[in-house]
């Protein structure tokens, strides 16, 4: 077996010496030193050696083995070295491969928009966990048990005290918790809410705000909203402000936009009303500021909340809000 080793590794040697492609030399590696190779077919005669001889014919086998691979290696890196030398074979000349660049998700670019607009008018982000307190998400905001919003069919429950947030509020309630006034913050983030259809999906995006100080006034919610809304779809468009009830705001009111798509004529979009909903808003409720232990003869404030997918959509004439999550490159690399 020795001589059949020795053999067989001087043949291999010679037929290697014999070939100078890539291809060749890989099938002739496969041939001697595949898994069904023939160095392996000749050790499996290693069990018909007498015991004691198995050993040293092991041993040598090895050495054969890692010689050959050694081998085949020094001629593969060989014909490595000679491509780099061979310009017919590299163009260093050629340019180089571009690496695409990726993007923001154009939910995150509008969420940012969309805070930076209220950074600019002295607005702080704040940011908050998406497993919620029942307490903040629903007690302290004024909705107390047996609340309809409470009910199993708009919220995911954890456990009978643990939600996930179904809107962005309780940040708002943490932070009067623990600041006195004056505040003003903007809590962007998913909430969730178990909703499914072409313009609902159970996890989105809200940006909601607040702004407590002395004297704060329905004039001021007005001015801040107009100059949100003209900042974020342009110094022209119509709005106007449409009475609303929130458990957490009182007196509330919803904004519309002149439609984007008919101009206001009516058309599908706008369900032929001419107007286009877009946030909700309103003074805090004077309940809420007592649950934070806020002065209501000293302080007053406003707040307001939208659905980033909706601003998104109507910015971009977008009708069904699947596509934000469904990671079509096709679709992403056009924002
Ligand atoms: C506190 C007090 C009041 C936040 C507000 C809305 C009105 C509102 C909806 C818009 C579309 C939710 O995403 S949506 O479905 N939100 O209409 N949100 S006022 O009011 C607050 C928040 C926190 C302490």
């Amino acid at each position: 077996m020795k001589d059949e080793l020795l053999e067989l590794k001087s043949r291999a040697l010679k037929e290697l010496e014999s070939v100078s492609e890539r291809p060749d030399i890989e099938e002739l590696r496969q041939r001697y030193l595949g898994r069904k190779g023939l160095l392996i077919l000749l050790l499996k005669k290693l069990v018909e050696l007498p015991k004691e001889e198995r050993p040293a014919i092991g041993k040598l086998a090895n050495q054969v083995k890692e010689d050959l691979i050694r081998k085949f290696q020094s001629v593969s890196d060989s014909l490595t070295t000679k491509d780099l030398e061979d310009v017919s074979v590299l163009d260093v000349t050629l340019p180089g491969r571009r690496i695409p660049l990726g993007h923001l998700h154009p939910i995150t670019k509008i969420t940012e928009e969309i805070c930076n607009i209220f950074v600019k008018l002295g607005f702080r982000v704040v940011q908050g966990p998406e497993v919620e307190l029942d307490y903040y998400n629903f007690e302290a905001l004024n909705m107390p048990k047996e609340h309809p919003a409470r009910d199993m069919q708009d919220t995911f429950y954890i456990s009978d005290n643990v939600v996930l947030r179904t809107h962005t509020s309780p940040m708002q309630i943490r932070i009067m918790e623990k600041t006195s006034p004056p505040v003003s913050i903007v809590a962007p983030g998913k909430v969730y809410r178990p909703d499914s259809d072409i313009s609902h999906t159970p996890m989105f995006h809200q940006v909601e705000g607040l702004l407590v100080d002395k004297g704060v006034s329905f004039g001021d919610l007005k001015g801040t909203l107009t100059t949100f809304v003209h900042q974020m779809f342009g110094p022209g468009i119509d709005l106007r402000f449409r009475p609303s009830f929130f458990p957490f705001t009182e007196p509330s009111a919803e904004v519309d936009i002149r439609c984007v798509v008919c101009q206001g004529k009516g058309c599908r979009v706008c369900s032929h009303t001419g107007w286009l909903e877009i946030l909700g808003s309103g003074m805090v409720d004077p309940e809420v500021f007592k649950i934070v232990g806020y002065d209501l003869e000293s302080v007053s404030g406003f707040a307001f909340g939208m659905g980033v997918e909706r601003i998104a959509m109507l910015k971009s004439g977008l009708d069904d809000i699947r596509l934000f999550f469904e990671n079509d490159i096709r679709f992403l690399q056009q924002f």
